[in-house]
């Protein structure tokens, strides 16, 4: 999948993708990553991306003109893909949105500063508005970073491991279970024993009522739409006691 990141601080995207997965993924030729700065297709003299809100106000705003050339210049050499505008005032990104996305042969990512971007690059070119959060951030440039990074390891062959079952309905609605390595005791705290038991059928029932009693003491809405069985249920009933 390719993605093209238009934004003003192509500099802040030195490191996010040159390491682990997402390094191997470029390496491997599964994802490809562009930088286009916006800065590069401003006309005048000085480069200028920003100018003053038109009915007054503080802050600025994003010209026009250098979004619109440098999304023309991305469709002329790698044609038209789906342009998203991250911005606190669109669709909230979760996963289901990511597995979305990673059906796409091409996303074109624009990260705005400062206020925003005028509202007719929106109106012209946008075809997704896209927030990572209900908080405000200094620019898009991080959002950006998330979105790749969610999307790309639900590409096909990213992550190695054949089929990913996080992905299934089944545990994606849930929280993940906790997790132990090596040692078996660590400053006074053990491993569960049932997962030195070597009783897998037993195994996945803790891991099923871990997930399950945290999900319903830190994120109690993601039960409302989960996939539950009658069994889930009668846990949740029993670990609210
Ligand atoms: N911003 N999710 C303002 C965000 C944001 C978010 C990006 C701040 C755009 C102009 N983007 N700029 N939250 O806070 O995506």
């Amino acid at each position: 999948m390719r993605f093209d990141i238009l934004t003003i601080f192509p500099e802040m995207f030195a490191s996010p993708f040159e390491h682990s997965i997402l390094k191997r993924a470029r390496e491997a030729g599964l994802i490809d990553v562009q930088l286009v700065n916006i800065r590069d297709f401003a006309e005048d003299k000085h480069h200028v991306t920003d100018d003053y809100p038109y009915g007054g106000g503080n802050g600025m705003v994003m010209k026009p003109e250098p979004i619109a050339k440098a999304l023309r210049d991305v469709e002329g050499r790698s044609g038209k893909g789906k342009v998203i505008l991250l911005s606190p005032s669109g669709k909230r990104f979760d996963q289901g949105i990511a597995k979305g996305l990673s059906a796409e042969e091409h996303l074109v990512l624009i990260c705005g500063r400062y206020e925003g971007i005028d509202e007719r690059v929106r109106e012209s070119f946008v075809d997704e508005e896209i927030s990572v959060g209900d908080y405000i951030l200094t620019g898009g440039e991080l959002p950006a970073m998330i979105i790749i990074d969610a999307v790309s390891r639900l590409i096909p062959g990213v992550l190695g491991c054949a089929d990913s079952p996080e992905e299934e309905s089944f545990s994606r609605d849930l929280l993940e279970y906790p997790q132990y390595t090596r040692p078996p005791e660590f400053e006074g705290k053990r491993v569960p024993d049932v997962l030195l038991s070597g009783h897998h059928a037993e195994i996945v029932k803790w891991r099923r009522k871990e997930a399950l009693r945290k999900t319903l003491i830190v994120r109690p809405d993601l039960l409302e739409k989960a996939d539950l069985s009658r069994e889930d249920k009668k846990i949740i009933e029993d670990l609210k006691g």
